[in-house]
């Protein structure tokens, strides 16, 4: 193996910007241009969520759970992401290392987890934060990260990002992100999560799964894409949380950003100890709604990232109103559980209004457990938090995860914790 630097400009426009990245022209492909016009979304018709495909109406829980729910479970697999595959039995994790943090403030464990077992060759990294104060167990967000572990915070103890990838001739080789220290402080306002009693457990993104089309490939037909990938990264974070005695393992909570947030949504939905599942900005091929065709829209996520869903996606570029299905749906299938979908008023390419309205059209799976989603009709405006069981807020600003977004997120899982 031989070991590669990406400078972290190059990182930070590939991994960072959809703003840089959209108006470029991708090689070989139509020049894009998003529409911005509320007047020129086309007129859609969402498929029902509560029909069965041989068109009978799901009015009980048992029909949603045994027979409705399952089928758009296969569907988004087959069709969009790719089959999330199993935890193995195998995986095997160790500390390797723990200490204080922010002057006693939090406990800290690295724990290197090995999906396919001691002898396997792919690990990579937990960083669990685990407030000392509070009375254990203590409810944890398991949110991953963009740019390495190392970059949530100035603490000198944590490893750098390190990732197994592949060069272009195909060779296996070690990328290093020369990423400084603290660079995404903002992202993750640690001090604010641990004084409220809540631990955080993160992961680098691409030490779980490159994101990188050259290294991984394209997946055929239904193959696992690289977001079921990251989810799956999501439930070994979880096998090995489940089994700490510091951590409360009914009280687990997805988030995830942008990319991450089609991650945690698609994780959550899978993972059933996901006891609330949050998207932050997570637009196209999240929480937004397919058919709106408003910001990115599904032909162009998969000209830009082919590796990131299965290539059974690719058919619905040109024809978005043939997908047997609708982000709405997505969102339902966390029903019973909580979900909470968050927009910023900037980010337009990701489809706030269409974020919303996705979460809305949600609440019939809710309503047949005798829960309340989300009870505004209207597309609520700037910081104001809305919602009864589910809950949205536009945060203002750009596309982005800051404190507001998290204090929003934490006081929601008091609410649902049970915490004052
Ligand atoms: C963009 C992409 C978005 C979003 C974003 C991100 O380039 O178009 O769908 O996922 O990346 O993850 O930062």
């Amino acid at each position: 193996m031989s070991t590669r630097i990406l400078n972290a400009s190059l990182l930070v426009l590939f991994a960072m910007s959809p703003a840089l990245l959209c108006p470029l022209r991708l090689q070989g492909q139509e020049k894009f241009t998003p529409n911005y016009d509320e007047s020129a979304v086309p007129k859609f018709t969402l498929p029902e969520l509560l029909v069965t495909k041989d068109g009978k109406k799901v009015d009980s829980e048992e029909i949603w759970e045994k027979v409705r729910r399952l089928e758009l479970l296969e569907m988004f697999a087959q069709e969009m992401y790719g089959p999330v595959p199993a935890t193995s039995e195998k995986m095997s994790w160790k500390v390797v290392e723990e200490g204080e943090a922010f002057d006693g403030l939090a406990s800290r464990k690295q724990i290197e987890i090995r999906p396919d077992g001691p002898d396997g060759k792919r690990a990579f990294e937990m960083l669990l934060y685990v407030p000392n104060s509070a009375k254990k167990p203590v409810p944890v967000f398991v949110c991953f990260n963009f740019l390495g572990n190392h970059t949530l915070s100035e603490d000198p103890a944590v490893h750098h990002a390190t990732w197994a990838s592949r060069d272009e001739s195909g060779n296996e080789i070690v990328v290093t992100s020369e990423i400084e220290r603290g660079n995404r402080v903002r992202r993750f306002p640690l001090e604010t999560i641990l004084k409220r009693g809540y631990a955080l457990a993160t992961v680098h993104y691409q030490a779980v799964y490159p994101d990188d089309v050259k290294a991984v490939g394209a997946p055929k037909g239904d193959e696992t894409g690289a977001i079921s990938h990251w989810s799956r990264g999501y439930s070994q974070v979880v096998d090995v949380l489940t089994k700490l005695p510091e951590i409360n393992a009914k009280q687990i909570v997805f988030l995830g950003h942008s990319r991450l947030g089609k991650t945690s949504l698609w994780a959550g939905v899978n993972d059933m100890r996901a006891a609330i599942v949050i998207s932050n900005d997570s637009g196209c091929g999240g929480a937004a709604l397919d058919r709106r065709e408003y910001g990115e829209t599904v032909g162009r996520i998969n000209d830009a990232f082919p590796h990131w869903f299965c290539e059974n996606f690719k058919k619905y570029g040109k024809a978005v109103n043939d997908l047997p299905f609708d982000q709405h749906e997505l969102l339902a299938l966390v029903a019973p559980r909580p979900v909470y979908v968050a927009s910023a008023s900037e980010d337009r390419w990701a489809d706030p209004k269409g974020e919303f309205l996705a979460l809305m059209y949600a609440n019939p799976a809710y309503e047949l457990y005798g829960l309340k989603g989300v009870q505004e009709t209207e597309w609520p405006g700037v910081e104001q938090p809305v919602g009864e069981f589910n809950g949205y807020h536009m945060r203002d600003g750009k596309h982005d995860l800051l404190e507001y977004d998290w204090v929003q997120y934490m006081n929601f899982a008091d609410k649902h914790f049970g915490r004052k």
